[in-house]
């Protein structure tokens, strides 16, 4: 069976469902420190797991035969910087939880998620190489690159089948994000149709590379599906889809609400995108595992305000 820790998160709730759909919901546990997506509380197994808890992992994997995890629990870049221990602790003991468990052959497979936040103000900005300067400038991106250094040490050194993907920023409809820098680019949407107006926290310059989630999720799945030996990379894969600024999603929202209008006030997270990539180079996973985006950001637009529209009724 599948167990994903951190389930009611913005990417977790997603890949609930598209697991489910692959291999059945009742091979499919769901799980979260609180049940604060009742949607996806309702849609099948559901249990309430703290991922800083060892054992309560371990009973959940043991007792339920769990095989496969997808550790989708983390404080992101904006959170860890109100809470930076908070975040260490979370971030980094979830996954010496499931590692240690897929040492022990208690589970035989994990997907953890680095992210973009590996890469910080030394990185060379412009397509981004898979391997290259990576002085991170936040906790959270700190936790993800040392996360990918124990990823790549359990696999080498114990045999570890985890793989990882260093996801970009995502937008999706279904579920809000929550602490992300990359938010913004969730919350315009919802602005424009409510309010035809948005104040956007970062600057109306600042690229950014961004996935729609049906790219991510599509990623996810592709990336555990491929056969082992084509995983190359044990740290983390950087993966790419657009980049795009505040001033041209808006412009992309013009197109559809011409009436809509933005405004700017960079605030603490402006320091945090100005340390990451303005573009990313994927190449590796592109190879390794036949990896391709699929969504512009004019689909994106299209699909967010088609979407939401509909949830506003
Ligand atoms: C964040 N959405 O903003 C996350 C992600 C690359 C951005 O890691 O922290």
């Amino acid at each position: 069976k599948i167990l994903i820790i951190g389930a009611c998160g913005q990417i977790g709730s997603e890949l609930t469902h598209k697991l489910r759909d692959i291999y059945g919901v009742d091979n499919v546990i769901a799980s979260d420190i609180n049940t604060r997506n009742l949607e996806l509380v309702n849609s099948g197994p559901f249990v309430i797991l703290d991922a800083k808890n060892f054992n309560a992992i371990k009973d959940c994997c043991i007792n339920n035969n769990v095989k496969t995890v997808y550790l989708m629990a983390a404080l992101l870049s904006a959170t860890g910087e109100k809470y930076p221990m908070e975040a260490w602790d979370l971030n980094m003991n979830s996954l010496f939880h499931v590692l240690n468990l897929a040492k022990t052959k208690i589970i035989d497979k994990i997907f953890w998620p680095s992210s973009i936040a590996v890469f910080g103000p030394t990185t060379p900005k412009e397509n981004t190489e898979q391997r290259t300067i990576m002085e991170p400038s936040t906790v959270y991106g700190i936790t993800k690159q040392v996360g990918e250094r124990w990823c790549q040490y359990y696999h080498e050194k114990y045999g570890v089948d985890v793989r990882s993907i260093r996801y970009p920023g995502i937008i999706s409809w279904k579920t809000l994000p929550g602490g992300g820098t990359t938010d913004y680019a969730v919350e315009i949407y919802h602005e424009a149709l409510k309010n035809k107006t948005y104040e956007c926290f970062l600057s109306e310059e600042t690229e950014l590379p961004m996935m729609f989630m049906d790219d991510a999720i599509k990623a996810t799945v592709d990336i555990m599906q491929a056969d082992t030996d084509a995983i190359k990379i044990r740290s983390s894969y950087n993966l790419s889809a657009i980049s795009f600024t505040p001033k041209e999603i808006a412009a992309s929202i013009q197109k559809v609400i011409p009436e809509f209008t933005i405004s700017y006030k960079p605030d603490y997270r402006q320091d945090i995108a100005d340390s990451w990539p303005k573009s990313i180079n994927d190449t590796p996973a592109r190879e390794d595992w036949n990896w391709k985006h699929e969504f512009s950001l004019q689909d994106i637009t299209k699909e967010m305000l088609t979407q939401l529209g509909k949830n506003n009724g």
